[in-house]
C-alpha cells in the first residue's frame, strides 16, 4: 500500500467507528436530562458538547449575551446555522458568539446534534 493509500484507510476506518459509536452513545444517553446551565469564567452562557450533543440543546439567553460552546467530547464538532459557521471545534477547545437573535444550529459532522438559542 502507498503511504495515501494507508492515510485513506486510516480515515475510512475512522468515519465508520464513529458512524457505528454515534448511534450506541445516543441510545445510552438517551435518558440523560440536560445538564443545568452553566456560566463561564468570563461570564458566557456555556453550552457543552459531549456524548455527541449539545448541552442544554434548547438555551434561553438575553439579547447580547455571549454564549460558548465547550467540546468536552472525543470528536470534533461544528456550530452551524444560517448566520453562524464555528469550522471544527477540536475536542477541547471553544467557539462563542454573541447573541443577537435567534437561531437553531447543527453540527455538520454529526447531523443529528442540534441545537436552538432562543433570545429572551
Ligand atoms: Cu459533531
Amino acid at each position: 500500500m502507498t503511504g495515501g493509500r494507508v492515510l485513506w484507510a486510516v480515515i475510512v476506518a475512522l468515519f465508520v467507528g464513529f458512524a457505528v459509536a454515534g448511534p450506541v452513545i445516543m441510545v445510552r444517553d438517551a435518558a440523560r436530562a440536560d445538564q443545568p446551565v452553566t456560566t463561564a469564567p468570563g461570564g458566557e452562557i456555556v453550552v457543552v458538547m459531549t456524548d455527541l450533543q449539545f448541552r442544554p440543546a434548547t438555551l434561553q439567553v438575553p439579547a447580547g449575551a455571549t454564549v460558548l460552546w465547550s467540546n468536552q467530547d472525543v470528536a470534533p464538532h461544528t456550530v452551524t446555522s444560517a448566520s453562524e459557521d464555528s469550522g471544527f471545534i477540536d475536542p477541547g477547545a471553544s467557539f462563542t458568539v454573541t447573541v443577537d437573535e435567534p437561531f437553531a444550529y447543527a453540527c455538520t459532522l454529526h447531523p443529528s446534534m442540534t441545537g436552538v438559542i432562543e433570545v429572551t
